[in-house]
């Protein structure tokens, strides 16, 4: 069963999928311009790939298999939280009857919270938003498991989808889980942050997954694992502008290279040209020059103190009522309020 339904002036396909599922897909998502963004990246001074752009189908299957390496601890560390905080989450949580979750991916951290939450609500509405059609794959699969939860999931960037959501009766928890935060630069996170303090009302609550700053070995090491799957997970970027753009890149001739920037608190990834060279492609008609030692940045991964958390949280007009950290201290998750 589809429906066309407009919500603020924006066209939504709605279709049902099952008893307590529905899914809202936009019918005119704010599209990124892979074409435009990649060829202005390429032709900086200092040239860079925008980091969204790691996640095409081979890009989301290698991040999989990063999150299973040893070295990468973050996904680890955070359901180690989650698990731990559970017996709690109830002292917190006990009005809360809505979920909203931002890049949801297959909600394996979710599932803790929906468990202790069902404790206290007959039943769960969860609002799970992500651009990509996983949505609707890992919500038929969270039905078979909790009866009880009430899944509306919305294909839609973060910021229209959470407008969607901001007038909810019920009062919610936006959860954002997986460090993603650490790729904003600090502008972007407090803008980031305002946007979603804006979307909340008085009780709201907001949990954020933080990768904390640490031994520099660890972090390297979590970006530049031993099978070299991270060295992979990068390259990629030049396979999908390969593919997509008509490009002619040599993997072979670039090195990937993850280093900590201990002045701005971050891991930095880059391709680095191992020879001076030039790229054509051919989609964009778009010839590129290369020096020997050159490198294309491709991600930032922003790690934090708890001192520059409690500082960005007073910026964004935001209380802390809790910080949980995992056994070594590696990772955090914060709980949020409105003031
Ligand atoms: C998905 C952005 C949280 O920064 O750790 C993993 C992406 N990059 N390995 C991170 C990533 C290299 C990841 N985030």
């Amino acid at each position: 069963m589809k429906d066309t339904i407009s919500i603020n002036s924006n066209s939504y396909e709605k279709k049902s999928v099952g008893p307590n599922c529905v899914l809202i897909k936009s019918l005119n998502p704010q599209q990124d311009d892979f074409a435009s963004e990649i060829s202005f990246g390429l032709t900086r001074k200092k040239k860079f790939i925008p980091s969204k752009y790691f996640y095409d189908a081979n890009g989301s299957r290698l991040f999989e298999e990063i999150c299973d390496l040893d070295e990468y601890y973050l996904t680890k560390k955070e359901l180690e939280i989650l698990s731990a905080i559970k017996s709690e989450m109830p002292k917190y949580f006990s009005q809360h009857g809505s979920v909203v979750e931002l890049g949801s991916g297959s909600s394996i951290k979710t599932r803790h919270l929906f468990e202790s939450l069902l404790e206290n609500h007959s039943h769960v509405k969860y609002y799970p938003i992500d651009i990509s059609d996983i949505v609707q794959e890992s919500s038929e699969r969270l039905q078979d498991e909790f009866t009880n939860l009430h899944i509306t999931g919305i294909i839609d960037q973060y910021e229209a989808g959470l407008q969607l959501l901001k007038n909810l009766d019920d009062k919610k928890i936006i959860v954002f889980f997986g460090s993603s935060f650490g790729n904003f630069d600090h502008i972007a996170g407090l803008e980031f942050l305002n946007s979603i303090r804006n979307c909340m009302k008085k009780d709201d609550l907001f949990l954020l997954g933080i990768d904390l700053v640490k031994d520099v070995r660890v972090l390297e090491k979590a970006y530049d694992d031993s099978k070299g799957v991270t060295k992979n997970f990068n390259l990629n970027l030049l396979a999908r502008i390969n593919a997509e753009l008509g490009g002619n890149f040599n993997l072979e001739k670039f090195e990937h290279r993850a280093f900590f920037n201990a002045q701005e608190n971050r891991i930095e990834m880059h391709l680095e040209s191992k020879v001076r060279q030039q790229v054509y492609l051919e989609g964009v008609d778009l010839q590129i020059k290369l020096e020997k030692g050159e490198s294309i940045r491709t991600e930032y991964s922003h790690k934090y103190t708890l001192r520059q958390i409690k500082k960005i949280a007073s910026k964004s007009g935001f209380k802390i009522n809790k910080i949980w950290q995992d056994k070594q201290k590696y990772f955090a998750l914060i709980l949020f309020s409105t003031r």
